[in-house]
């Protein structure tokens, strides 16, 4: 008997392939996005100890956690956006398992954003990745690396002055391109959020978010480690919480690497 999972089973026990680990640690200190002020915040995450060998559970230690879906290394279902309220099998709980797993394409912008921390991922540099790598197939998972993710501090990491968030995304024909005319499975940020910092200024507002979930796709935010993954062929593991009706969660992302 032989088939592609043998093959993967006897790979990963000899190293031939390596699990990369794209997830930030999720703690009170993660940060949560600001929006302006007339919007709802999410809330910092809090964790409280139920017992910790003691009194209250001589032999156990468990918390309780309480936080926003989209805190820390989170994904975003169709559903978080208002164009992609109608569509079916749009929340965690309903969108089909497979579409949690798929190629990256790791297209590399850290040169672009050490420039401008306002870097808008553009068709042209989309097009000239594929010139280089080839076409992004239908299912991939687009990984936009920014280095952003080297921002340990929260300050930089947000990056706010009077006129809001500087952080790099996408331009919504970009955005159009993958989602419309390349059928991807969604997109992976280092960043907070999907969109740039600016975007909400944007036109429409949050672009990519209004694009991807519109198309039914998918986003992770906060993502880490995109530079130890190559260009093409790792396989990304993104599965949320199944959280009934939910919006997203928080989620271990993993990718699987050759060599
Ligand atoms: C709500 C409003 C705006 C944005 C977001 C959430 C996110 O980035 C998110 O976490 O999905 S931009
Ligand atoms: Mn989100």
């Amino acid at each position: 008997m032989s088939s592609s999972l043998t093959q993967l089973i006897d790979d990963l026990a000899t190293g031939r392939v390596r699990v990369v680990d794209l997830t930030q640690p999720l703690g009170p200190e993660t940060p949560v996005i600001g929006l302006p002020e007339i919007f709802a915040p999410s809330p910092p995450m809090t964790i409280e100890t139920i017992s910790r060998y003691d009194e209250r559970g001589p032999a156990w230690y468990w918390n309780t956690i309480h936080l926003g879906e989209h805190t820390g290394t989170h994904f975003d279902a169709p559903v978080h956006w208002v164009s992609g309220r109608d569509l079916p099998d749009n929340t965690t709980d309903t969108l089909p398992p497979h579409r949690f797993v798929g190629p990256a394409c790791v297209i590399d912008v850290e040169a672009e954003v050490e420039r401008d921390p306002d870097f808008l991922l553009r068709p042209e540099h989309i097009e000239a990745w594929e010139a280089e790598h080839g076409r992004i197939p239908a299912g991939a998972w687009v990984l936009l690396r920014t280095g952003w993710s080297r921002r340990t501090d929260p300050t930089a990491f947000i990056n706010a002055d009077d006129d809001g968030p500087h952080s790099p995304g996408f331009h919504a024909d970009a955005s159009r391109l993958l989602a419309l005319e390349r059928d991807v499975t969604g997109v992976g940020v280092e960043t907070i959020g999907t969109d740039a910092g600016q975007a909400g200024g944007f036109d429409p507002p949050f672009p990519n978010h209004a694009i991807m979930h519109g198309a039914g796709k998918l986003g992770l935010a906060s993502l880490c480690n995109l530079d130890q993954l190559p260009p093409t062929g790792a396989v990304v593991i993104a599965a949320p919480l199944k959280i009934v009706d939910g919006s997203g969660s928080p989620l271990r992302v993993l990718a699987l690497v050759a060599g």
